[in-house]
């Protein structure tokens, strides 16, 4: 009987006999006593593996019942890696350009083997903090989110294929009850798992709780977070789950994926920039004083969204006749109600993103799980005061994100805070 009957972490060691009597892996790597085995999560849930043999490399991540960074005291269903398997292959098969491959993906173990992204891919993150530049990332991003968004969308679907899809993606439930938890809750009320920059955030943590405006926009995009089930979303779409090198960028760790609003992706990665913009005066020094790169962030940040709008209404416009069911074009074709079905659409889409992008960025300076782009900030004075102009402008953002007519406007409040 083998050792892998049932479910059991693994580690260096019982991986390189996990690999050995595996077929799809010892295949690819070779059945090698020369086997290097490293770990290198740095994420906030799983354990990920570096697996070098002298003819390739693979990366294999477990899912234990519990959220690493929190302990065995926060339990968390193993079942997460199903749902990151079956979204890393179906957005694959949307945006393989984008994506990494899967492998391997064995069910009962938790445990996925997919490409392994090389150096110099390094998670974008750390790029930002770095200050480094990337050509194509609006490009790619823009490219990953309208096609990932569209096709499992019903601009694409049928209801019939939607609703199938749906019911299998309800099974992630605790990943979204999680969600839920730490971005939409946990912020706006007295939490043991809240935190922030002490003493010089007190007050501003304690306003977040107290404001009543806030707190019913964010009731608002909970419930849509909970009830609208747009399109199959990554659900953790932040700086830390894209790759990156000049030429290449990749999304990982869609374990959070459900049908879900497209807002919260969009949202998500936009508002981890805006994050990353305003975390750069704590890594400004003699040598940079970051003013130059800050720019660029916000070039790439109305970059994303303009040519993800332009993207999706391509293949929108590309498909109009296919089988997506929301507007069926015999019904909407008169070109001036399909031109404003498209406006209406793309502009709530908008608005949506700015409130998710911001309920995601106060969640990371007064909630659980904090970013790096301030946590290596070492000076605590000097990260309170980039965190504070984050979390004030992502309130003001919140609250008023409806009268933002476009990205531009956007960048234009931003620079009034600060450049
Ligand atoms: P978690 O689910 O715990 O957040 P991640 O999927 O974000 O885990 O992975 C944690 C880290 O492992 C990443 O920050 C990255 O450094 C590394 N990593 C993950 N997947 C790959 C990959 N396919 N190739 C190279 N490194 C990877
Ligand atoms: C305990 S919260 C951990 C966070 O890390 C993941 O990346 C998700 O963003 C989650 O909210
Ligand atoms: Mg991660």
């Amino acid at each position: 009987m083998s050792t892998f009957d049932e479910f059991r972490p693994l580690d260096e060691k019982s991986l390189v006999e996990y690999i050995k009597a595996t077929p799809s892996l010892s295949s690819l790597l070779g059945v090698s006593d020369d086997l290097q085995i490293k770990e290198v999560g740095d994420g906030n849930l799983n354990f990920v593996y570096i697996i070098v043999s002298p003819y390739t490399s693979v990366v294999i991540k477990q899912a234990l019942p519990y959220i690493r960074c929190i302990g065995e005291s926060w339990p968390m269903t193993k079942e997460r890696a199903y749902f990151e398997a079956t979204t890393l292959k179906k957005h694959g098969s949307l945006c393989p350009a984008h994506v990494p491959e899967v492998y391997h993906f064995d069910r009962m173990m938790s445990l996925i083997g997919m490409r392994y992204l090389e150096p110099p891919h390094i998670i974008l993150r750390k790029g930002l903090i770095a200050g480094a530049e990337y050509p194509l990332l609006a490009e790619h991003m823009a490219e990953y989110m309208s096609r990932t968004l569209f096709y499992t969308s019903l601009l694409y679907t049928t209801t019939t294929e939607h609703k199938r899809a749906v019911a299998e993606f309800c099974g992630n439930v605790e990943l979204c009850r999680l969600t839920e938890q730490v971005v939409f809750s946990d912020p706006y009320r007295v939490s043991e798992y809240n935190r922030w920059t002490s003493p010089h955030l007190d007050h501003d943590a304690e306003a977040v709780r107290e404001d009543n405006v806030l707190k019913l926009e964010v009731a608002q995009l909970k419930s849509m977070f909970c009830e609208r089930a747009q399109a199959l979303i990554h659900g953790d779409l932040h700086t830390g789950s894209v790759m990156v090198t000049q030429d290449s960028t990749q999304v990982i760790d869609p374990e959070f994926a459900f049908y879900g609003p497209m807002g919260f992706d969009i949202g998500a990665f936009l508002g981890n920039l805006i994050l990353a913009f305003f975390a750069q005066d704590g890594h400004a020094n003699q040598e940079n004083d970051r003013k130059t790169y800050k720019k660029w962030i916000l070039k790439i940040f109305g970059e994303t969204w303009n040519l993800f709008h332009k993207k999706f209404i391509t293949l929108w416009n590309e498909n109009k006749d296919g089988p997506g069911e929301a507007y069926l074009p015999h019904i909407y074709n008169n070109p001036d109600v399909w031109q404003l079905i498209q406006t209406n659409y793309m502009r709530d889409l908008f608005h949506d993103s700015l409130g998710f992008g911001s309920a995601k960025m106060i969640r990371r300076i007064v909630g659980v799980a904090h970013v790096e782009d301030f946590e290596s900030i070492a000076d605590a004075a000097k990260r309170a005061d980039c965190e504070r102009k984050a979390l004030n402008f992502a309130k003001m953002l919140m609250k008023e994100r409806r009268k933002f007519v476009s990205i531009e406007d956007v960048v234009s409040a931003i620079e009034q805070v600060d450049l």
